[in-house]
């Protein structure tokens, strides 16, 4: 029999095993959890979003995403784990009650379905989408500079064989398009948190720019606050900081966009480890990491509930 209560959240899964594992939730909280297709990935793999929504219209809303980088195994986990938490939590938690009364929460777990399956069954260590480029054999666009903020800038590469190749043009890719559209679409944006690893950093715009952001007073504030709620569950230590000062500048990416277009609280998380073991986390490290993650990511959305 499916049944949420078997999932192994302590282990990773494939696509297929993620998928069912939603409509599991969906079943079980059936009131609160419904999953939305915001569209289709290069390989026509459905884009799923899990909205977490006591009702309303058009409430003020949280963005979450993982694994937009497939091999970051370790952000997918912990979002299938974070997920279940805030579905479990509501009605019992009082900030993620407080936040699921007034505003909605929307999760894109697996945010690169066609990169994703391919670290399972190609190349465990593959970044990027997996479209084709014009004129190369290289596949694939780095989604994470592919976003119009300071698009194809530094830090970016234009040749299609790179990591880090930002795509013939700003949202050239399926699976950054189709957030782009749902973001504008929505337009009650107040947070967008992507999910990266690894390095033990939260991280806030601007990437394209070294010039600090206007609201980076209240940025480091709360970013503070965020990593010491962390650092105080296992002692994992996080640094903090923008992108461009605290780990490399990095154009078009997904939270500059996001602050850009009017997402005040845009923050990326760089999850576990520093480099021991990297992208290759042990599974017996997904549930600490999630569980030492989940007060940072109520810091920031309870920040966002009450500005
Ligand atoms: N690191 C991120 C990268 O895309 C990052 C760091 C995050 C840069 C957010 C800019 C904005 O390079 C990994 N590991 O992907
Ligand atoms: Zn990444």
């Amino acid at each position: 029999e499916r049944s949420i209560s078997t999932f192994d959240f302590a282990s990773y899964h494939t696509l297929d095993e993620i998928y069912d594992w939603m409509d599991m939730l969906v079943e079980d909280h059936p009131n609160l959890v419904s999953k939305l297709q915001i569209g289709q990935s290069y390989e026509n793999r459905p884009l799923y979003v899990l909205k977490f929504s006591t009702g309303g219209s058009n409430r003020p809303a949280i963005w979450l995403d993982t694994g937009i980088h497939p091999r970051e195994w370790i952000t997918t986990a912990t979002g299938i784990w974070t997920a279940n938490k805030i579905a479990e939590e509501y009605g019992h938690d009082p900030s993620v009650t407080a936040i699921l009364d007034s505003m909605d929460i929307f999760f894109e777990i697996i945010t690169n379905p066609d990169g994703f399956v391919y670290t399972h069954h190609s190349n465990r260590m593959w970044r990027k989408t997996r479209s084709m480029n014009a004129g190369s054999r290289c596949v694939g666009v780095d989604p994470n500079r592919n976003w119009d903020a300071g698009f194809g800038g530094a830090g970016s590469s234009s040749n299609p064989c790179s990591e880090t190749y930002h795509g013939p043009h700003a949202h050239s890719e399926r699976e950054v398009k189709a957030i782009v559209d749902f973001i504008h679409g929505h337009g009650n944006v107040k947070s967008v948190i992507s999910i990266h690893s690894y390095s033990q950093m939260l991280l806030f715009p601007y990437g394209y720019k070294t010039t600090p952001a206007d609201d980076y007073q209240e940025m480091i504030e709360l970013a503070k606050k965020a990593v010491s709620d962390l650092a105080a569950v296992y002692g994992t230590k996080y640094i903090y900081g923008s992108v461009a000062n605290t780990i490399y500048m990095a154009c078009g990416t997904t939270i500059d966009w996001a602050y850009d277009n009017g997402v005040k609280y845009s923050f990326t998380l760089e999850l576990r480890d520093t480099g021991r073991y990297g992208f290759l986390l042990p599974s017996n490290q997904i549930i600490p990491t999630a569980t030492e993650t989940w007060p940072a990511l109520l810091d920031i959305m309870v920040h966002a509930l009450e500005h």
